[in-house]
């Protein structure tokens, strides 16, 4: 029977291979991989952070739990695609903002917008605002989703807003934003349309400002 507590032991000390063959072994035993990166990889990904904040562990660490944690989701993704046959419920473009490179939350983001129906165009990390604009103009995008970990580029989110407005084209789409510093008044102040603190939340989300 597969360890479940390898799976957050793995993601904290940065063992890919233990990150990859515990969730093999999960899934083979149909464990929902829900489960499996609710309770284990993000609350490992939790503690290698607080770790760091406390100065008992470096950039080095996060980079090879990050490893770790794409290993696993890499082998999950399937599984949050079961559902891509279902026409779908709208078109997304995401990205990480301008300045920021961390891609772990907005990749579970897009799994999950894809698995449940949503076409998703992800631009990556590092995204300015010119192209944010350019995608959504080139896809008819419905939605736009900006996700940002930093407090230093959480900010540019409001830039992007700015050039949909002055590119004419703000009242076409609907802007979801997220990330770790993020919170529902930040969102509002910013003029976004709407905010989740996580993957699930961010589906519902985008259902109710699609009205589906
Ligand atoms: C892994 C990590 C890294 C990795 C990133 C690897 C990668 N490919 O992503 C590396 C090592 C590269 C990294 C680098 C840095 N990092 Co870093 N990093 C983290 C860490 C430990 C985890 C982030 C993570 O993946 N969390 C797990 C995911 C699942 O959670 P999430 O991103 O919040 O996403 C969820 C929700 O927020 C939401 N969501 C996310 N996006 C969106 C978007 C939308 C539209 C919606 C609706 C929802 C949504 O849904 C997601 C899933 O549920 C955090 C600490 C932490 N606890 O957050 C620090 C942290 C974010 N990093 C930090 C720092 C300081 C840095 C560096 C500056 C360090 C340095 N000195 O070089 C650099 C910056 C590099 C850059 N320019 O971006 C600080 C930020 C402090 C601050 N207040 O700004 C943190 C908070 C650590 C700390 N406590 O000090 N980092």
């Amino acid at each position: 029977m597969a360890k479940l507590t390898d799976l957050y032991d793995a993601i904290v000390k940065g063992n890919l291979e233990l990150a990859v063959s515990t969730t093999k072994e999960a899934l083979q035993e149909n464990i929902d991989p829900q489960i499996l990166i609710s309770d284990y990889l993000i609350k490992g990904m939790e503690e290698i952070g607080a770790q760091f904040e406390a100065g008992k562990a470096y950039v080095p660490n996060l980079l090879m739990s990050a490893r770790a944690m794409k290993g696993a989701l890499e082998l999950l993704k399937p599984y949050m695609e079961s559902n891509k046959e279902v026409a779908t419920l709208g078109k997304v473009v995401i990205g990480t903002v301008k300045g920021d490179l961390h891609d772990i939350g907005k990749n579970l983001v897009c799994s999950m917008l894809e698995g449940c129906g949503f076409e998703v165009i992800n631009l990556g990390v590092d995204v300015s605002d010119q192209k944010f604009v350019q995608a959504a103009q080139e896809n008819k995008a419905n939605i736009i989703c900006m996700s940002a970990l930093l407090t230093t580029t959480m900010v540019y989110m409001k830039e992007v807003i700015k050039a949909f407005e002055k590119a004419g084209i703000r009242d076409d789409v609907k802007i979801m934003v997220g990330g770790a510093p993020l919170s529902e008044k930040f969102a509002k102040e910013i003029g976004a349309d709407g905010y989740s603190d996580n993957a699930n939340a961010a589906v519902t989300l985008a259902r109710k400002l699609l009205n589906k």
